[in-house]
């Protein structure tokens, strides 16, 4: 067999299964660290439940994939994860699954370690949504999650920090109402609604248009160019008024 039908028999296998996601889809990818719970708690010694050095870690992995040629009009970091919502008209990669997923899992991860000084991995997936409405409550959600993520954390390390085990603390939040955990802070003069609000919504990065100044010397005047630059959110809405900003993403592009 000569090398070029070896290669195209080979190559069958390598790409049969392929995907591409189908135009006038919207995508959005969701990274995730990597074993992060012994990450943040073993092998490095990051402060809980949050930690601003590692928020700013997460942040400089979504600024490093939106400046990048993606073509991501939205980025939002909750905890050890990352959303990105691609342009709806997106060709980057030819819209394939695989190339996508692994060339941002592999970046994240480049960025994350070099910023960490050792070894960190993210994994990959990209959620395939049919409308704008399924794109806000896709954002609606990981906000939520970051939301509980964030009560359920601040009472978890507040009794392990009174000296519960890790056991005993996980058992007794496991049956506690979200009414409770926030009672269970008050009682010790902790106010839920004082916690910063990067840590109960999340970021969001998204890009701000403006108008840069500057000096021809030819003509001798003073020029304006239209730039972007990312904006970087620590102080989100919530429900419909977060839902309003993603809708406002989508209707820039
Ligand atoms: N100490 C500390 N931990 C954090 C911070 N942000 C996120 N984490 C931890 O990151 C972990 C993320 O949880 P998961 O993604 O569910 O767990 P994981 O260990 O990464 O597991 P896999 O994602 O399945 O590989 C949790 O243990 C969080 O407590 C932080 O600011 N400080
Ligand atoms: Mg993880």
């Amino acid at each position: 067999m000569n090398f070029d039908d070896f290669d195209t028999k080979m190559r069958l296998f390598e790409t049969a299964h392929d995907h591409c996601v189908l135009p006038g889809i919207y995508m959005v990818a969701r990274l995730d660290g990597r074993s992060f719970h012994r990450l943040t708690k073993e092998i490095y010694q990051f402060e809980a439940p949050f930690d601003v050095r590692f928020r700013d870690h997460m942040v400089a992995v979504v600024e490093h994939l939106m400046n990048g040629n993606f073509e991501f009009i939205y980025g939002y970091t909750q905890s050890d994860e990352i959303s990105l919502l691609f342009r709806l008209e997106t060709n980057v990669f030819h819209r394939k699954l695989r190339k996508l997923n692994s060339v941002l899992a592999g970046e994240a991860s480049a960025v994350f370690s070099l910023r960490l000084g050792g070894i960190a991995a993210f994994d990959c997936r990209i959620s395939q949504l049919p409308t704008a409405a399924l794109v806000r409550d896709y954002f609606l959600w990981r906000q939520e999650d970051a939301s509980r993520n964030a009560l359920n954390a601040h009472c978890y390390w507040l009794l392990r920090k009174e000296g519960k085990s890790a056991q005993t603390a996980t058992a007794e939040l496991e049956h506690c109402s979200v009414a409770n955990k926030n009672e269970l802070l008050f009682q010790r003069g902790i106010n839920f609604n004082d916690i910063p609000t990067w840590q109960k919504r999340g970021i969001g990065v998204y890009w701000d248009d403006y108008e840069k100044e500057g000096f021809n010397p030819k003509t001798q005047s003073r020029t304006v160019a239209a730039r972007r630059r990312l904006h970087v959110d620590l102080e989100l809405p919530m429900k419909d008024a977060y839902g309003g900003l993603i809708d406002t993403r989508l209707d820039e592009v």
